[in-house]
Formats: C-alpha cells, sequence, structure tokens
C-alpha cells in the first residue's frame, strides 16, 4: 500500500468515524434498523465520492494543457457509457431494495403487542393512555411526561394530535411521525435497551412549541408491572376500571 493510498483510507476512517458519531445510538430494534442503512448509504456515499474525487483528479493533472496542439477529437466509448449507466442505476436499485426491506422492519406492527398507548399531542403538551390499563399520564406546561415501556416488547403506538399538526420524535429510536388532528397513526417500536430517551414536538405548533418534551422510559418487565401498579393506585378511577 502506497503512503497517499494509505493516507487517503486513514482521511476515509476519520469522516466515517466523525459521521457515525453524529447518530444518535439507537435504543430500538427499528433505529438499529434504520442505522444499519444509513451505514449502507453513507459507506455508498464515500466510495462514489472517492471515485469522483480521484477521477476528477487525475483528468485535471493528466490532461492539462501542455501546448496549443488540439487534443484527439472522439466521438463517445459505447462501452464506458454503458458502465456509467449500469452501475448508478445498479446501486440506486439495490439502496431502493435495501430501503423497503428496512421500512417494512420499522412499519411492522405486531398482532400481539406488549402494551398499547395511545398518544395525543396537543398545544403545547403530550398525553399518554394506556389504554388496556387505564392509566392516563397528561404533560402540564413546564413538565416532561415519561412514557414508561417494558423492554423486549413490542410497543404499539396510535398517535393523534388535538388541534394542530404535531410530531412525535425521539432522536434514539431514529423516528419521527407526525400527529395529524382527524387522522391517527400507527405504529410499533421494541426498546431493547433499558434507559431513559428525551423526545419532542419536531413540527413547529406554536408559541410554547419549544415546551413539548417528554421522555420514554424503558425499565424490565417487572419494573414496568410495578410502575403500574403505583400509577393505578394513585388515580382511583384506573383502578375502578381496569
Ligand atoms: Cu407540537
Amino acid at each position: 500500500v502506497t503512503r497517499p493510498t494509505r493516507r487517503f483510507g486513514a482521511l476515509l476512517g476519520l469522516v466515517a468515524l466523525t459521521s457515525a458519531g453524529c447518530l444518535p445510538t439507537p435504543a430500538t430494534d427499528e433505529g438499529r434498523a434504520t442505522a444499519d442503512l444509513y451505514r449502507v448509504f453513507f459507506a455508498g456515499g464515500v466510495i462514489v465520492a472517492g471515485i469522483v474525487w480521484v477521477l476528477a483528479t487525475v483528468a485535471m493533472l493528466r490532461f492539462r494543457r501542455r501546448d496549443d496542439r488540439l487534443p484527439d477529437q472522439v466521438h463517445g466509448n459505447q462501452r464506458l457509457e454503458l458502465v456509467w449507466t449500469a452501475v448508478p442505476l445498479l446501486t440506486v436499485l439495490v439502496l431502493f431494495a435495501l430501503t423497503y426491506v428496512t421500512l417494512q422492519t420499522v412499519d411492522a406492527t405486531s398482532p400481539q403487542p406488549g402494551v398499547r398507548i395511545h398518544v395525543t399531542a396537543f398545544r403545547w403538551q403530550w398525553q399518554f393512555d394506556y389504554t388496556d390499563d387505564g392509566v392516563s399520564i397528561v404533560g402540564l406546561p413546564g413538565t416532561q411526561p415519561e412514557m414508561v415501556v417494558p423492554v423486549g416488547e413490542p410497543i404499539h403506538i396510535t398517535l393523534d394530535a388535538a388541534d394542530v399538526i404535531h410530531a412525535f420524535s425521539v432522536p434514539q429510536f431514529l423516528f419521527k411521525r407526525d400527529a395529524i388532528p382527524g387522522h391517527t397513526n400507527t405504529f410499533d417500536f421494541l426498546v431493547n435497551t433499558p434507559g431513559t430517551y428525551p423526545g419532542y414536538c419536531a413540527e413547529f405548533c406554536g408559541v410554547q412549541h419549544a415546551q413539548m418534551l417528554f421522555n420514554v422510559r424503558g425499565v424490565s418487565p417487572a419494573d414496568y408491572d410495578q410502575w403500574l401498579a403505583t400509577q393505578r393506585a394513585a388515580s382511583p378511577s384506573a383502578a375502578a376500571s381496569p
């Protein structure tokens, strides 16, 4: 390996490392699928950029004007044209197929989710209704409501908005979905790592938009059951209608 090649490799590695650092560590299975896809796209982008830079540099240095002689006049090159049409086409088709497969993973819903939560976005907070358990978490202005979920179980979300369009976004899930009045969006996620993951409204919705913060906390199923029991005990109406 020559020195320039080694240096170029090191540069590519550095670029890959810095941009990989920009991506939040995915906390859900769906987020992991998205991150894997992103890595493929990024590697593809780096390879294409490398080819373009190298070819452009070679063309500039090797074919720069040296005298007043007219260069060889040529008309086309069928083989070359076929290659530069087929390779990008194939690349795009492969990326399209991979995206399609990933989309199926991200959009898949489980027939038997562990928990069902109805999320309502409103100006300017969030409400989490645990429909099967009669527990309701309502965010007050200036607070950050917490959506507690068990890890390792599919969570089914139905997402609504009460007034204007909001968006449910959790960076570490690598996921964002609009909350639209009169249109219920549904999605599943499976948190695979216990922890607290900050979320926010990602659609400008008025003066207090920036206050629409919440957390998703993934806990063990045992801790989740305990949390649920505490919530029910705290809310007598919920306990009466399980
Ligand atoms: Cu909002």
